[in-house]
């Protein structure tokens, strides 16, 4: 499925601010911690958990553990994603981390470089999320998606990314049928050089400079 965190009043307050021109890489990079932060809280609502007993000071009753909580693994596809981990990892703090270098070339191939891939081996029990803002063309995705197949099969796979077009998330579902999407949005549509509209520019350059 692809969900998007659009009745989430919050994190479309977030996104507005990274959206604006005038957000500097301080408030910019501030913004996409707290985007990691509150979609990986909101993702936690999708995940298996298990009762236990808990003993208070004064009697035992029942409580939870969200049990998928402590099986994940988050690939970081460079740069973008840097601090969006940082705030996911607030969330799964137990998280094993995998970080890919991608690089797309120009229109109309989108050719992707990927020169740099290390990704810890991945579990029956694990949920991978694959982060990265931005899911323009969806190229970068599909090869990223293609590479962390080899290191196991895991649980669920989910990418999570800040916005997309439609053309890349369509890319991402023929591809890989069982990928579940997250986005805080989806937006309208892709310019003739593989940018995101409305958008929010590109979010390594304003993110790292
Ligand atoms: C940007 O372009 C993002 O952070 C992604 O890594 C990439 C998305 O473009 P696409 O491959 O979906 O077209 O650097």
């Amino acid at each position: 499925g692809v969900y998007s965190f659009e009745d989430s009043p919050f994190i479309m307050e977030i996104l507005t601010q990274l959206r604006d021109k005038n957000t500097d890489s301080i408030e910019f990079r501030k913004g996409l911690v707290k985007l990691g932060r509150y979609m990986g809280y909101e993702l936690t609502k999708t995940m298996e958990v298990e009762k236990v007993k808990v003993e208070t000071p004064l009697e035992e009753t029942e409580g939870i553990i969200v049990k998928d909580r402590r099986n994940v693994v988050i690939i970081t596809v460079l740069r973008a994603a840097i601090p969006l981990m940082e705030g996911l990892i607030k969330v799964f703090e137990h998280a094993r981390v995998g970080i890919v270098s991608a690089v797309r070339g120009k229109a109309p191939e989108f050719k992707i470089e990927m020169d740099y891939v290390k990704i810890p081996q991945i579990k029956p029990e694990d949920t991978v999320i694959v982060a990265d803002p931005m899911i323009a063309t969806g190229s970068t995705l599909t090869r990223v998606l293609g590479e962390v197949k080899k290191y196991g099969e895991p649980k669920r796979t989910i990418v999570l990314g800040v916005l997309a077009a439609p053309e890349g998330i369509s890319k991402i579902k023929s591809e890989f049928p069982d990928v579940e999407i997250f986005v805080a949005k989806i937006d309208r549509e892709l310019d003739h050089k593989g940018y995101i509209l409305p958008g929010l520019g590109d979010a390594g350059d304003r993110a790292f400079g």
